[in-house]
């Protein structure tokens, strides 16, 4: 096969970067299901050290946890224009007392440092989501004593999930409990503000059938498996001690998030991804001890973090790391990946987009003098962050660059 050439030429939506060369394959993804996949992700980016003072599940049911929330573990891996993160352990459902017990509705709060800037300090005047989530961990007064990260990590977006029933009609009994769960996420830009979105919210088509994969807006897929009843035991318990079971567990969250959403106005990305996960209450008023990084902490000194708006994870009483980090291979949203050969002079042409919008790739057999642009295809709607266009006859004397329509 011949060497393809491709162009670099400063159109007005995305620039072609790469010089000829072709990647052999398409980059691996993860089955997005809740359940881990060991080969894809890896060893762990963090591991839980302290058992849950939120309560420990011991019910084992795929989307119900009954009285108790733990992290055991966090993998995170950036690939195919995602971040594809998985939450190992068990989230609180909260049920109507119907077949499921009333419990809480804990929340899983992340936090993400993706971009320079950003708040070391969760600031008071964040934009609302979730009922005021963000407002209930910043700032409250002009001391600038909201919520504190590790020195040097700066957030710059945040998502939160939890899960819940409602209560529906059915035929035999009457009434049954459907499981719900809600994603949303939020900007955190340095001065504050910022844009939130919902990013879906997760409805199995009855009681006792479970959606494997939940394609939610903006190319987000979710998986969620609540049956985890090993990793850490719940303070209180005999054992509780004993964390060795944390990086054995294979359930939780999993999500396939665009980088996209972790990227700034301009589409440039660090190249490292550092995340903090912690369970907080309904209101995020009152951290549980379970984070990740982990917080540590040692028999006899379990306990809950409590209102966010007074700790602090610089402290000594949060000693190392509270967040893990990801490399991140793309330094642009909008970057140009290697394209692939086929067979006949065909190329696929690959390169990262905007969910919904739609693209057109372009080709020009000579750059000097008038520069003469075709279109080498049909437009594409993206689907996914990697937008992908096969070019027929892509002679090694053609040029390309892509075109966003809308
Ligand atoms: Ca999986
Ligand atoms: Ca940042
Ligand atoms: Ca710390």
């Amino acid at each position: 096969m011949k060497s393809k050439c491709v162009a670099c030429l400063p159109v007005a939506f995305l620039f072609l970067l790469t010089a000829g060369f072709f990647r052999p394959a398409a980059a691996q993804s993860p089955t997005i299901d809740g359940l881990l996949d060991a080969d894809f992700y890896g060893a762990p980016l963090a591991v839980q050290d302290t058992p849950t003072a939120f309560g420990n599940a011991t019910n084992g049911h795929r989307r119900f946890a009954v009285q108790g929330s733990e992290l055991d573990a966090a993998y995170a891996r950036v690939s195919d224009g995602y971040l594809f993160l998985f939450i190992a352990g068990n989230l609180e459902t909260a049920g109507n007392g119907v077949q499921w017990s009333v419990g809480n509705m804990n929340k899983l709060d992340i936090f993400v440092d993706a971009i320079p800037g950003g708040q070391n300090s969760l600031r008071g005047d964040n934009v609302f989501v979730d009922d005021g989530a963000l407002g209930n961990m910043g700032h409250w007064d002009t001391n600038n004593i909201g919520l504190r990260f590790d020195t040097g990590f700066e957030a710059d977006f945040y998502l939160t999930f939890y899960n819940r029933t409602d209560v529906v009609p059915y035929y035999d009994p009457p009434q049954v409990e459907a499981w719900r769960g809600f994603l949303y996420y939020a900007t955190l830009p340095t001065g504050g503000g910022g844009t939130a979105r919902t990013l879906g919210t997760a409805q199995d088509p009855t009681h006792t059938s479970f959606v494997t994969t939940f394609i939610f807006t903006n190319g987000v897929k979710m998986g969620f498996n609540n049956a985890n009843t090993g990793g850490v035991w719940g303070t209180g318990d005999a054992n509780e001690a004993d964390t060795s079971l944390a990086a054995s567990v294979t359930n939780g969250l999993e999500l396939a998030l665009p980088i996209e959403l972790f990227a700034d106005d301009a589409g440039a990305l660090n190249d490292t991804i550092r995340i903090v996960a912690f369970v907080n209450d309904i209101y995020h008023r009152s951290m549980s001890n379970q984070v990740l990084g982990p917080m540590g902490q040692t028999s006899g000194g379990y306990g809950n973090l409590g209102d966010p708006r007074l700790f602090n994870f610089a402290e000594f009483y949060s000693p190392g790391d509270q967040f893990f980090a990801a490399a991140n291979p793309y330094p642009s949203a909008r970057a140009l990946l290697a394209p692939e050969a086929g067979e006949n002079d065909a190329a696929t042409f690959r390169w990262l987009g905007s969910v919904g919008h739609t693209y057109v790739l372009q080709v020009a057999t000579n750059l000097a003098g008038p520069q003469v642009w075709t279109d080498a295809g049909g437009s594409t709607l993206a689907t996914g962050p990697v937008v992908s266009v096969i070019a027929t006859n892509a002679m090694s004397v053609n040029f390309y660059r892509t075109r966003r329509l809308d």
